[in-house]
C-alpha cells in the first residue's frame, strides 16, 4: 500500500505518515457500512441520541487535543482551532436531540389515514475539504448518524488527523464498528469510487466548485442524491451611513480569518463611494492589527495558508492594485500577508475567483442598486453582509442578494442551528440546523385504507 505523508503547513515538518487507500479499500470501508446499516438503524431513537452525546462528551473532554491536532495539521490558530472543536461537540448535542424531533406529517385524504415516514438513506460517502477538517465532518456526520445512516467519511488528503481521531471517538463513544468508516486516500480514486459505487445512497461533499461538478456527473449513473457546499466569492456590502469604525474593525477578520480558506470569506468589500476612501483608511489601520505568526501562540489571529501550491496560486491574483500588504513570518512554512487589493472592477480576475487566500478587493459602488447588481454579478451564492444604519434598505438588500446566508451588521456565517449553505454555483442542500435533516433523510408516504 502506498503511503501519504501529513505535513504541518506552519513548518513544512512531516507530522506522520499514513497508508494510503484505494479502491479496494474503499470497497471494504461501503461494506462495513453497508453490514452496519440494519442494525444502526433498528436502534431506538432516544438510544441513538444518547450515542451522539456521548459522543459530544468525549469531543469535549478530549477538546484540547483535538484542537492542537487540528492546528498542527491545518496552521489554524490555536484560538480558532478550540472554538471550531467546541462548534463539533455543540453540532452533536445538537443532533443527539434532534433524533426524535424528525417528524412525519398526517395529510388529509378520502377513504383512508396518510402519513408520511422519515427514513435513513443507506452508506454515505462523506468528502471533506482540508479548511475546516473537524467542523466540516462533523455537520454531516450529525445529522447522518441521527437520521440512522452509516457512512464511509473521506477527509481530504491533506488533513485527515483529527477526522481519524473522531473515529476513533465514536467506537470510543459505544457507536458500533461499521457505521463510521474513516477513508484516508487521494480523492480522484478513493473519492471518486464513493460517487460511483451502487452501494453509495448520497454523497455530501464540500470543496471546490470543479470538482463538485465532477461529484454530480458521477453520481448521475447510480442517480446518486447529493448536497454540494462549494466556493465563493461573497460579497461584503459597506453603505456610506454604516457604523464605519465598527465595519471596518470587523471586514478583516471575515477574509483574513483562516488564512481566507473559507468558502465565506467576504473577499469582495463593495463600499459607497461617498465613504470609500474613508472606509479604505480605516479598513487598512484594522488590517495592520492582525496578529500573523506561530498558529500555536494564542495571541495568533491568522497563521499560514495549506500548501505550496495554494500559496503560489493566491500569489497569481497579486501583480498589481495593492493599496496594502500586511507582514509575514520568513522562512519555513507557506505564510502570505494580509493583502488589499484597492480600487477593483467587479470584471478584475481577483473579483471573478475564488482566491482562497488572504487577499481581500476593495470594491467602489454607486448606490443601492449598483451595489446589489455587484453583489449579484458572479456565479456564487454562498454568502455576504450588509453594513448599514437603515433597517428597511438592510432588509431590501438581504432579500436582493443572491446568495444562501447574509448578516447585517455583522460577518458571522454559521451557527449550529441554522441552516447552511449556497444558491448558483456556490452548491445545494443544507447543513446544520433541523434543515440538514432533509438531505439526510427520505420522505415515505403510506397511504392506510379505512373503509
Ligand atoms: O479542493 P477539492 P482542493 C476551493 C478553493 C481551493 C480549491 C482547491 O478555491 O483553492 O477549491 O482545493 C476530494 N471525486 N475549495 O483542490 O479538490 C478531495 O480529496 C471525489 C473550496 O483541495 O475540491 C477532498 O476531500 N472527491 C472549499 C475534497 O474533494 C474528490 C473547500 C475537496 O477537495 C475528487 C476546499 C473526485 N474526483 C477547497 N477530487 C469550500 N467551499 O470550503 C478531489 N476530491
Amino acid at each position: 500500500m502506498s503511503t501519504l505523508t501529513v505535513l504541518n503547513p506552519a513548518t513544512e515538518e512531516p507530522l506522520v505518515e499514513l497508508p494510503e487507500a484505494g479502491v479496494d479499500e474503499a470497497d471494504r470501508a461501503v461494506a462495513a457500512a453497508k453490514a452496519a446499516f440494519p442494525g444502526w438503524r433498528a436502534v431506538a431513537p432516544a438510544d441513538r441520541g444518547r450515542l451522539l452525546r456521548r459522543l459530544a462528551t468525549l469531543v469535549e473532554e478530549n477538546g484540547e487535543e483535538l484542537a492542537l491536532l487540528e492546528t498542527r495539521n491545518v496552521g489554524k490558530p490555536i484560538g480558532d482551532s478550540r472554538g471550531e472543536v467546541g462548534m463539533v461537540a455543540d453540532v452533536f448535542h445538537f443532533y443527539a436531540g434532534a433524533v426524535d424531533k424528525h417528524h412525519g406529517e398526517t395529510i388529509p385524504v378520502a377513504g383512508g389515514v396518510d402519513f408520511t415516514l422519515r427514513e435513513p438513506l443507506g452508506v454515505l460517502g462523506l468528502i471533506v475539504p482540508w479548511n475546516f477538517p473537524i467542523a466540516i465532518s462533523s455537520w454531516k456526520l450529525g445529522p447522518a448518524l441521527a437520521c440512522g445512516n452509516t457512512v464511509v467519511l473521506k477527509p481530504a488528503e491533506l488533513t485527515p488527523l483529527t477526522a481519524r481521531r473522531l473515529g476513533e471517538l465514536t467506537l470510543e463513544a459505544g457507536i458500533p464498528e461499521g457505521v463510521v468508516n474513516i477513508l484516508v486516500g487521494p480523492g480522484r480514486i478513493v473519492g471518486q469510487r464513493l460517487v460511483e459505487h451502487p452501494d453509495v445512497a448520497k454523497i455530501g461533499f464540500t470543496g471546490s466548485t470543479e470538482v463538485g461538478r465532477k461529484v454530480m456527473e458521477g453520481a448521475a449513473g447510480t442517480i446518486k442524491r447529493v448536497t454540494l457546499e462549494l466556493g465563493g466569492k461573497s460579497a461584503n456590502i459597506v453603505f456610506a451611513d454604516a457604523d464605519l469604525e465598527k465595519a471596518a474593525a470587523s471586514a478583516p477578520y471575515a477574509v483574513f480569518g483562516n488564512a481566507g480558506q473559507d468558502c465565506c470569506a467576504r473577499s469582495r468589500i463593495l463600499v459607497e463611494r461617498a465613504a470609500y476612501d474613508r472606509f479604505l483608511d480605516l479598513l487598512i489601520e484594522a488590517t495592520k492589527g492582525v496578529k500573523v505568526g506561530d498558529p500555536e501562540e494564542p495571541a495568533t489571529e491568522m497563521g499560514p495558508l495549506i500548501s505550496a501550491d495554494q500559496r503560489e496560486k493566491v500569489a497569481s491574483y497579486v501583480n498589481g492594485q495593492v493599496a496594502f500588504q500586511g507582514d509575514a513570518p520568513d522562512g519555513k512554512g507557506f505564510w502570505f500577508p494580509c493583502t488589499i487589493l484597492a480600487p477593483v472592477e467587479n470584471s478584475d480576475r481577483p473579483a471573478r475567483d475564488e482566491i482562497f487566500g488572504p487577499v481581500a478587493a476593495v470594491i467602489p459602488f454607486e448606490n443601492e442598486a449598483d451595489a446589489v447588481r455587484l453583489a449579484n454579478d458572479t456565479p456564487y451564492g454562498l454568502s455576504g453582509s450588509i453594513w448599514t444604519g437603515d433597517g428597511a434598505r438592510a432588509l431590501r438588500v438581504a432579500q436582493g442578494v443572491e446568495s444562501g446566508v447574509i448578516s447585517i451588521n455583522s460577518n458571522t456565517s454559521v451557527r449550529v442551528s441554522t441552516p447552511f449553505g449556497g444558491f448558483k454555483q456556490s452548491g445545494f442542500g443544507r447543513e446544520l440546523g433541523m434543515h440538514a435533516l432533509e438531505g439526510y433523510s427520505e420522505v415515505k408516504n403510506v397511504y392506510f385504507a379505512t373503509d
